[in-house]
């Protein structure tokens, strides 16, 4: 076997301790948003954990999670970023809205990655009640903004090695 191949058990590359030098967009939506602000400040205190400068962060609010597609372009078209973290929260209501929303946020800024070859992270919240968000925008399931900083720094590393 090809010694390049020899550890692809080893993800060890992925655990980037330093991002200084990255820039981030965090695109957020207002809608629900106790806890999207929740899931803000976890990408945010997250990135300055792993040393991105403040001044690398920027924050784009958007009124709900169907405009993080064009927030996401926006932040791409206007500046070069390693990598656009989407942040939102849909919760399921009485009508057939919720399954829309979601599948035009997932496709529409997975689109936006590929248009512009850059990471693009969903931390979109799709939740059947207000209860599972707040579980998981800092409650006992974690806060998944943390997590969509973590895998924008992961991200952003593996486009610059590559
Ligand atoms: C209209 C709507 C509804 C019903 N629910 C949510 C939601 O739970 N979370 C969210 O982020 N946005 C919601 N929106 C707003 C849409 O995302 C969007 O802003 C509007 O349809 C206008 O394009």
């Amino acid at each position: 076997m090809s010694s390049s191949l020899k550890n692809l058990s080893d993800f060890s590359h992925l655990d980037v301790q330093n991002a200084s030098g990255s820039r981030f967009a965090i695109v957020v939506a207002q809608w629900n948003a106790a806890i999207t602000g929740a899931l803000l400040s976890g990408a945010v205190d997250k990135l300055l954990a792993h040393g991105v400068a403040e001044s690398d962060i920027e924050v784009i609010q958007v009124p709900g999670s169907y405009e993080l597609i064009s927030g996401a372009d926006i932040a791409f078209r206007n500046k070069s970023f390693d990598a656009v973290i989407c942040l939102g929260c849909v919760i399921q209501g009485e009508t057939r809205h919720f399954d829309f929303i979601c599948n035009a946020v997932a496709d529409g800024i997975a689109n936006v990655g590929l248009k512009y070859n850059k990471p693009v992270i969903f931390g979109v919240l799709t939740t059947d009640n207000e209860q599972q968000a707040l579980d998981r925008a800092g409650g006992k399931h974690g806060n998944k903004g943390e997590e969509a900083a973590v895998t924008a720094i992961q991200m952003s590393h593996i486009a610059r090695r590559f």
